[in-house]
């Protein structure tokens, strides 16, 4: 099954979160990356007091179910995800979120897809788009029009991957 999944991470390097993301990804079990999008910044949505996020969208091809992949993007996340702050363990650097699962929609409490909040946010539309122009959220529409329908004022820019 073709399946979409948002990256995103605010920490201190978080190019290389994203970065590594992508790298863990190619290596999931029973999955192979097709795509990979360009890495933008994005002004935090939600909690204003925090950095700017990397958002970035990969494609894969996967045999598992979508319960084995969120527990696989899970296991992922914790291991190479959370970094050791002076304190204590330091917030999640590393988000993966399962997008959409082909024509896919799932409606439960541990995993709803397409992902219930990605139609709102610039930070995944427009990685998204890049990777897969022409893409219909399976209830929601075609990506261009979902685009053109955000609420204004979200910053999101490509970043230089060259720095
Ligand atoms: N804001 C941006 N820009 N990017 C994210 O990945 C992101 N992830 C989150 C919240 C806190 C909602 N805000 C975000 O979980």
């Amino acid at each position: 099954m073709r399946a979409y999944i948002g990256l995103g991470g605010n920490l201190n390097d978080p190019m290389s979160q994203i970065r590594e993301g992508f790298t863990a990804l190619s290596g999931l079990s029973g999955s192979r990356l097709l795509a990979r999008s360009a890495l933008y910044r994005s002004a935090p949505v939600g909690p204003a007091h925090q950095p700017d996020y990397v958002n970035a969208v990969a494609c894969i091809d996967t045999e598992l179910a979508p319960h084995g992949l969120l527990r696989t993007l899970q296991a992922v996340e914790a291991k190479q995800g959370r970094v050791r702050s002076p304190v204590r363990w330091g917030p999640r650097t590393l988000d993966l979120d399962i997008l959409l699962y082909g024509d896919l929609r799932l409606d439960e409490p541990m995993l709803t897809i397409p992902h219930p909040r990605m139609v709102e946010r610039a930070f995944v539309l427009i990685p998204l788009q890049e990777v897969a122009p022409g893409i219909v959220v399976p209830g929601f529409g075609r990506i261009d029009e979902l685009i053109a329908r955000l609420p204004p004022g979200q910053d999101v820019s490509k970043l230089d991957e060259t720095l």
